[in-house]
């Protein structure tokens, strides 16, 4: 398993889980939101811009977000594999990366699609709020970033499980019992 995808809603522990499986599976992890995030703090160009949609708890555009994966995944340090935290997130961004990989001769091996009931998110998400203070983690911006991932992020779920490439984990408990529902998951056929 080299090139995989982790996907699930803000607060399902995409980040969390992909820093904790990627040394396990000798691959890099790349995240999107990191990425802006630390362009954001660095108020680059691509920070500037960026910068209104997170704090909204919106996308940033498709346009901006695909040519920096295009970007990164030219890199070689990926040459041996990847994880994916945070992208595709829309159904454009999906056949962005289908092309991407296509001009490489390479394929998607898996996506993992992490689970929890919104109270949970919402719950942890304000909590991380304490911790960290990210602008996008109020409780609107929480509840109008779990409505775009149900109205965009669902179809790139559906298109990836028509393809019968996800892996359903349960992100609810100890993130260690996470972590190993992952490589289980990962482990079985498909
Ligand atoms: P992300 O950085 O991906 O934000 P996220 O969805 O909140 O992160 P994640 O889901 O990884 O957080 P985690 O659960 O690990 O994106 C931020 C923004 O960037 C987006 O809103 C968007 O504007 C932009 N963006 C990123 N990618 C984009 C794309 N492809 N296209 C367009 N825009 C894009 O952690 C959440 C909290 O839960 C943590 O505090 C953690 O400690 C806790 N937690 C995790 N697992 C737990 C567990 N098992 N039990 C208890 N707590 C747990």
């Amino acid at each position: 398993m080299t090139r995989l995808l982790i996907v699930g809603p803000p607060g399902s522990g995409k980040g969390t889980q992909a820093a904790r499986i990627t040394d396990s599976l000798g691959v890099v992890a790349i995240s999107t939101g990191d990425i802006f995030r630390a362009n954001v703090k660095e108020m680059t160009p691509l920070g500037v811009e960026a910068k209104q949609y997170m704090d909204a708890g919106d996308y940033v555009p498709d346009s901006v977000t695909n040519a920096m994966v295009r970007d990164r995944l030219a890199q070689s340090d990926v040459a041996e594999g990847f994880l994916l935290d945070g992208y595709p997130r829309t159904v454009a961004q999906v056949a962005e990366l289908d092309d991407i990989l296509a001009s490489n001769g390479q394929n998607l091996d898996a996506v993992v699609l992490l689970t929890a009931d919104e109270d949970e998110l919402v719950a942890r998400l304000l909590k991380r709020a304490q911790i960290e203070g990210r602008a996008d983690d109020t409780e609107d911006v929480i509840r109008h970033r779990l409505s775009v991932y149900r109205e965009q992020t669902q179809d790139v779920v559906a298109a990836y499980r028509e393809r019968g490439l996800v892996r359903e984990v349960d992100g609810l408990g100890e993130l260690e019992d996470v972590t190993s529902r992952i490589l289980t998951a990962l482990r079985q056929d498909a």
